[in-house]
């Protein structure tokens, strides 16, 4: 049995130098996903690309340049590792390289919900360092880390105890001098629900900490009289000697937008643009086809050629406000209008295909992240990227030898806590996710999850049934569970069972295979309790082996 190295998680190398662990961990001898969303199913024109570029659950995007590479992290919440880190050279394919959380020493959300922890984080490079600034929600607050690699090591996290809300980020001035800009609550009372503010203070670089006043330079959003509301993710640029601050607001669902403020100075004052706001998608007609809605929470990026692009989250509905792949990371060209940056002109849908970055080389490749796609993984040695936990790991759940990857039961996936559990998004609406694993263990039962959150998740496993085997289906609906579906079945050859979840829109379906083919076990359940509109929160569902130990029935 060989230790595992995951290519972006030294983390889980440390969780796995323990030698081979739980006689309980059941085998898993691989995994298969396949995106088929009927919109990317025409062939990808030449020079063009799909949105979003990274699909599934990756929200609230921050990019910076460094020479001729970008630079792209999202949150996490209680998902682990945190604040992944993608690399590209043209925009549009991108490749994971690390995480700027990892050591799982030194982070805990134990006891909190999916939804806590790793907010919006910010990235950006300055004179030889890379800075992540992010906020754990009752996790510890505000902090950065740095590094001079992207692919790590990060430093530990700096705490930042004088912000007091969360979307920091960090702007660098030509003068050398630098900023933390944040959300936070307005001076004084709010006068309304959802009345926030945009604060600014001086950061020494040397020194890496908080100096001088705070201010606020945005109070409510573009016009208070109008009770704007989560005025959110700022971030500062300044473009030809004037300093720009692009901010989300009306809140990260139907009424999100972005929104652009211009001043002479880091303090402002700043002037909120007369053609707010330059992205949305909230005054569309619902019943556009392929609708993307959500949108905002955007960063700006120059590339080398002068062009200026933008990253901003989004999701897409496959039925009214159902979505159960999050909020996603998108792309879009910002044209300039009267010496303001505008990303889309109103009364405009987003497009899920349109021309890319003069960059973009043909034959381009990167992490499947975009479009439609099968990816396998056969457990063998090296996990892909897309892998990933719900928690930070406490035990090692997971040994990966020869011939597959081990997953030992421990806990449950409503404990709010590391479970056995290894996931990945699922990244479009029309999609199959299957895997074969050895059902030979009688304390166990284990197969493939879908989760939400800890209240919102399917579980289609097997167990033993003293000479038989059987296949069962459990789901959670906030909360309640209920077994929707067993069926008893004769002990396969060599205990090898094939599992298989197909979902479609709302419609999941669950097949298994004991060697005679794929056999339905149930069809087009209602999925849709798995989406954000009805499970809250800020994630999206991920999908992955489970094994936990056998609970009275
Ligand atoms: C993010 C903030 C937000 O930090 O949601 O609603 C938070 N807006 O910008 C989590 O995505």
């Amino acid at each position: 049995m060989r230790k595992l190295v995951w290519s972006a998680a030294a983390w889980l190398a440390a969780i796995l130098a323990a030698p081979a662990f739980a006689t309980d961990a059941v085998r898993f001898y691989w995994f298969e996903y396949t995106g088929r969303d009927p919109v990317y199913s025409a062939p990808l024109p030449a020079g063009s690309f799909h949105n979003p570029i990274l699909a599934g659950y990756y929200p609230d995007p921050s990019v910076t340049r460094v020479g001729d590479k970008y630079y792209l992290v999202n949150s996490t919440f209680a998902h682990w590792p945190g604040i992944p880190i993608h690399e590209s050279t043209d925009l549009v394919h991108w490749t994971l390289i690390g995480h700027a959380l990892s050591d799982p020493t030194k982070v805990s959300f134990d006891g909190l919900g999916t939804s806590r922890g790793v907010f919006a984080p910010a990235i950006e490079y300055h004179d030889g360092t890379f800075y992540v600034i992010n906020t754990l929600v009752d996790a510890g607050g505000n902090f950065f880390v740095t590094a001079k690699n992207p692919r790590g090591p990060w430093s530990d996290p700096v705490w930042l105890k004088e912000i007091d809300g969360i979307d920091p980020s960090f702007f660098f001035d030509e003068d050398g001098k630098a900023y933390v800009l944040n959300n936070g609550g307005p001076e004084g009372t709010p006068l309304y629900n959802g009345h926030r503010a945009i604060w600014i203070q001086e950061f020494d670089v040397r020194a890496r900490k908080l100096v001088g006043p705070r201010k606020v330079i945005v109070n409510g959003g573009t016009d208070l009289a109008k009770q704007p509301i989560w005025i959110e993710g700022p971030h500062l640029y300044r473009i030809d000697g004037g300093y720009f601050l692009l901010c989300a607001e009306g809140g990260t669902e139907r009424n999100h937008s972005a929104v652009i403020f211009r001043g002479k100075s880091p303090w402002g004052p700043f002037e909120p643009y007369a053609g707010n706001p330059i992205l949305t998608q909230r005054d569309l007609p619902a019943d556009r086809p392929d609708p993307v809605t959500n949108a905002g929470h955007a960063d700006l990026v120059q590339m080398k050629d002068g062009s200026w692009w933008a990253v901003f989250l989004a999701s897409r509905p496959y039925k009214d406000y159902l979505f159960n792949t999050g909020r996603e990371t998108f792309l879009l060209p910002v044209t300039w209008k009267d010496g303001w940056p505008v990303i889309l002109e109103h009364g405009k849908p987003i497009p899920t295909t349109l021309p890319g970055p003069k960059a973009m080389k043909a034959g381009a490749t990167g992490d499947a992240l975009s479009g439609n796609f099968t990816r396998r993984d056969e457990f063998k040695g090296r996990l892909g990227p897309e892998w990933i936990t719900v928690h930070v790991p406490r035990s090692n759940p997971l040994v990966i030898g020869e011939s597959g990857m081990f997953v030992a039961p421990s806990g449950d996936l409503a404990d709010k806590r590391n479970a056995g559990f290894l996931a990945r998004r699922q990244q479009h609406a029309h999609f199959d996710a299957s895997t074969e694993l050895q059902s030979s263990f009688s304390m166990v039962e284990a197969g493939l999850a879908a989760f939400q959150n800890e209240s919102s998740w399917y579980f289609f496993g097997v167990r033993d049934a003293g000479s038989q085997n059987e296949l069962f289906l459990e789901r959670s609906v906030g909360g309640t569970r209920t077994v929707v579906a067993k069926s008893t079945v004769p002990r396969p050859a060599k205990h090898l069972v094939r599992l298989r979840i197909s979902g479609d829109g709302a419609a999941y379906s669950f097949f298994y295979d004991t060697g005679s083919g794929w056999q339905p076990l149930l069809q087009d359940d209602d999925g849709s309790f798995l989406s954000t509109e009805k499970a809250g929160g800020f994630v999206g569902t991920v999908l992955g082996p489970y094994a936990r130990y056998r609970q009275n029935q």
